[in-house]
């Protein structure tokens, strides 16, 4: 199912590859599909199986802040 991620704290396009690269290699499920800085957002699909507690600490590893997932 595709989710939108509210993620505040990315500030440039080096931050958007470090998320798409950790939301792909560090979680089991998940594809990014956009993320858009200006709007601090991320659209991804994702399986039912991804515990969301892991989605935030890895988030929160990068620096970045997970505000709500819809
Ligand atoms: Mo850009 Mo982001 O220089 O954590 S990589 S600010």
């Amino acid at each position: 199912m595709n989710k939108k991620l509210l993620i505040e704290g990315m500030s440039c396009g080096h931050c958007v590859n470090h998320l798409k690269t950790a939301l792909t290699e560090d979680i089991e499920g998940i594809d990014v599909l956009e993320v858009n800085l200006e709007d601090k957002y991320a659209i991804v699909k994702m399986d039912d199986s991804v515990n969301p507690e892991e989605l935030k600490n890895v988030i929160e590893e990068l620096g970045f802040e997970l505000k709500d997932i819809q």
